[in-house]
């Protein structure tokens, strides 16, 4: 491990400075020869035709800037023997990781095929960007990668997640100009305020201005030294320049830049561990600038290549109609010198081993990047000590995310000398009802502190800032290095990070179906409350149910959807998702005083099957039913069984069955989902051609599509969420989408055949029943007693039903 005291910064001496460029060289050749190269890949004999891939197909303008990075950055680690990962924001660079992964030799490791000699780098070549093969992005097959940087504006993000609790790791973190102008970027630079010195890694944040994004110039690149260096500055960091395009001259800059950096980020970490910090520290980090496309043919058919936007791709393409192409190709090959590079048909030659790190040291090989193997169980109290006791069903209340809460404590508690575990969120901790949190830890705040804040410390485990963007990708960068945790949000505004959800189920999804050394992670896990029907605060902005919408798109077999009515059936679904591997667990559950329908037993045996027949609320014992009941979710259940309340008062000889569903997807087919109910247990479930009345809790098609297989799907009338909303009662809320009581039972004398002409009366009752609703929130301004005071035992049929 590295010296914490003194890094010693060393002049590079001329044969580290061979070798640095050596490397660079070779690791460029790597790269130009993966886009283009079929065959022919020590250009043994002249380049033709039949050699060069007929598509071409990957990212040149940043590859040569991030191999001038990673190799850099592998003569501090060897130097130091430090701990460190490469994130590399512009992920497009894919060809610059598989280079220098296979240089180290740790590609070799990982794909044997691929050997790290002449035959291996013809199929490193063959096999990028081409079908069977690799794809272009540092994706999830790529050794020490934990971030793809497909979608860009995650990189910081991710890197200040994988540092946290990892006191002994860096993060070198490539960021693209272009990418700094995305919103999670540009958030990210604050990521310092929450990144303790003492307990924490580094993060080394490498700004590449190469000056381009894809056919523009990039806005940091292109405003004054002066004004970058104060924004940087502004965002509390020490920026060291490193700019120019003379391979010697950038060099020696860049690895002077490295050693002051890195002695600027032990001082910090010292002083902190020494309590001698005083003011939050200014981190130190670097901005690159060199030409994008650096060392590619300055000039292509007279237009210019060379640093500008033309290198971002493939800088010489259209080999067929310009023959004259194939030579530059070559020359552009040849200027990097192969046969000083590679001995023996194609072995990297020695002054590349003299600067590769040892073993787990070498970026592709440290187990933080594949975290899988670094993952220790959490230690997990038992939920049912937390559990609500009821007399009976639907009688007293309690705040569901509360009771969680508590359990929360106590994995915080039972985990913090392991320091695998925190819970994230967008300053919602509180709110949502997890502050029992706040009896164990407090929120992470490096900023200045005030005598009246509130729970706000330098070791807090809560992540609170407010960023969709930044709670998951800091989540992302902390569970793919090995750690457990959960994100809690408001369940409209997860929204804002839809793309990122694709993109970490993308990840699961390859990871854990066709990259067998990836070791399962941790589930991402949400808790997403304040969600649509309870909005007391506010309104119709925040009410939008359909993240559930989103995530079931994702493969089956990286998602999960609960939706646990009450607290004990919640306490169930959270121990099951911090034990899963490997998902992306979304449960959706409200924080407001709600009434609570099983006991710890009951919810146990539900939420087992994730779906079942609630036989204490129906009355269709041993007959087959008239009409079945349905309900997912906190709201629609409470409706549904105060809809089974009336119809059993009004409707005595009604046969009714209640269902309730905790687990969304077992109503999809088991062939689409591994949670899918097999269609026998279905079809008793629900009978082909018995009416089905399903409230959902988010927008009802749904459970359509859910469900458009099943035999009873033409039976099947949803309701739900159809966008109307605004700031009102909670009962008006479900009034207006037509999922209230009232309009339940109309729609059963509705749809039951042989009801509509017996019950009209009925029918006229609920009608008036919601015309005094209207009228009476009008006039008081909240629901009516009998909707407020609402509990479902059956007084009139106690004994018989219950
Ligand atoms: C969020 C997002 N928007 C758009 C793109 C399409 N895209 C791919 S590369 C690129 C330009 C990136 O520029 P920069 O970050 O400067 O990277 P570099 O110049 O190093 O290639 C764009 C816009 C993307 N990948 N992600
Ligand atoms: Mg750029």
């Amino acid at each position: 491990m590295m010296d914490r005291r003194k890094t010693g910064a060393m002049p590079l001496c001329s044969e580290i400075l061979t070798a640095i460029d050596t490397w660079w060289r070779a690791a460029n050749y790597l790269s130009v020869g993966q886009i283009y190269l079929l065959d022919n890949p020590l250009l043994q004999e002249p380049l033709q035709l039949k050699h060069v891939k007929p598509r071409l197909l990957g990212h040149w303008g940043t590859t040569p800037g991030l191999n001038f990075i990673y190799v850099h950055l592998n003569r501090i680690i060897r130097q130091h023997q430090l701990n460190m990962i490469f994130i590399a924001g512009p992920g497009h660079g894919g060809p610059a990781l598989l280079a220098n992964t296979w240089l180290e030799g740790s590609y070799s490791e990982f794909y044997p095929d691929i050997s790290r000699d002449g035959e291996g780098m013809k199929k490193l070549f063959r096999q990028f960007s081409f079908p069977g093969g690799v794809p272009s992005h540092a994706a999830p097959d790529t050794p020490g990668s934990i971030h793809e940087g497909g979608e860009l504006g995650y990189s910081l993000a991710h890197a200040f997640g994988a540092v946290l609790d990892n006191p002994d790791l860096i993060a070198a973190c490539v960021i693209g100009d272009g990418e700094a102008e995305s919103g999670p970027l540009a958030a990210s630079w604050h990521c310092n305020k929450f990144l303790n010195p003492a307990s924490d890694g580094a993060v080394l944040p490498i700004l590449h201005l190469n000056g381009y994004k894809i056919a523009n110039p990039a806005i940091l690149a292109r405003i004054s030294h002066k004004e970058l260096d104060n924004l940087l500055r502004g965002y509390g960091y020490t920026p060291y320049f490193v700019e120019g395009r003379d391979p010697e001259k950038m060099h020696r800059k860049m690895a002077a830049v490295l050693d002051t950096a890195l002695q600027s980020i032990v001082n910090i970490q010292q002083k902190a561990k020494l309590g001698t910090a005083g003011e939050r520290p200014s981190w130190p980090m670097i901005v690159l600038r060199s030409p994008k496309g650096w060392t590619c043919p300055q000039q292509v058919d007279g237009k210019k290549t060379e640093d500008y936007w033309r290198a971002h791709q493939v800088p010489v393409t259209a080999f067929d109609n310009n023959p004259q192409h194939l030579g530059i190709l070559e020359q552009w090959l040849k200027s990097y010198r192969p046969e000083e590079l590679f001995v023996d048909g194609g072995c990297p030659t020695n002054s590349i081993d003299c600067l590769t790190p040892p073993g787990n040291q070498r970026m592709g090989a440290n187990p933080h990047s594949n975290g899988g193997l670094l993952l220790k169980e959490l230690k997990l109290p038992d939920f049912q000590d937390y559990a609500i006791t009821l007399d009976e069903p639907g009688v007293m209340t309690a705040e569901s995310t509360r009771v969680m809460g508590k359990m929360l404590r106590d994995v915080m508690k039972r985990n913090a000398s392991s320091r695998n575990f925190r819970v994230f969120g967008p300053d919602e901790t509180a709110s949502n009802r997890l502050d029992a949190l706040f009896e164990v830890t407090d929120r992470a705040w490096m900023a200045r502190m005030l005598p009246e804040d509130d729970h706000l410390a330098v070791n807090g485990r809560v992540m609170e800032i407010l960023s969709e963007h930044l709670c998951q990708g800091w989540l992302e960068g902390y569970l793919l290095t090995g750690r457990h945790g959960l994100f809690s949000c408001y369940e409209a505004f997860i929204h804002i990070i839809d793309s990122m959800f694709n993109q970490h189920a993308k990840w699961l999804k390859v990871a854990g179906d066709e990259i067998p050394w990836r070791r399962p992670i941790a589930s991402l896990n949400y808790l997403l409350t304040s969600h649509v029907w309870r909005q007391d605060h506010n309104g119709f902005s925040h009410q939008d149910p359909g993240f559930i919408d989103h995530v079931v798109n994702k493969k089956a077999d990286v998602i999960r959807v609960y939706l646990p009515p009450d607290a004990n059936t919640l306490l169930y679904v959270v121990d099951k998702c911090l034990r899963s591997k490997n998902m992306i667990n979304v449960i959706v559950a409200g924080k407001q005083p709600q009434l609570q329908f099983l006991s710890m037993d009951a919810a146990i045996k539900h939420c087992s099957d994730g779906i079942g027949i609630w036989e204490w609320a129906g009355n269709d014992k041993g007959a087959v039913p008239d009409v079945i009941m349905a309900c997912a979710g906190d709201v629609p259940t409470l409706e549904v069984l105060a809809a089974v309340k009336l119809l059993r008062e009004h409707l005595p000889d009604l046969k009714v069955r209640v269902v309730n569903i905790v687990d969304l997807m077992t109503l999809q087919p088991q062939s689409e989902h591994p949670h899918g109910l097999p269609d026998m247990d279905f079809n008793s479930l629900f009978p082909a051609n018995t009416p089905v009345i399903f409230a959902y809790h988010g927008y009802p098609w749904l459970i359509h599509r859910l469900t458009y297989r099943r035999l009873c799907h033409p039976s099947l009338h949803v309701r739900g969420y159809k966008e109307e909303g605004t700031t009102t009662t909670p009962f008006d809320m479900v009034v207006r989408n037509d999922m209230d009581r009232f309009h339940l039972v109309e729609d059963v004398i509705d749809r039951v055949p042989g009801l509509a002409n017996r019950y009209a009366c009925i029918k006229q009752l609920m009608r008036d029943k919601l015309i005094e609703h209207s009228r009476y929130i009008r006039k008081y301004g909240q629901d009516m007693p009998e909707v407020m005071q609402w509990q479902w035992p059956l007084s009139e049929l106690s004994g018989s039903q219950q």
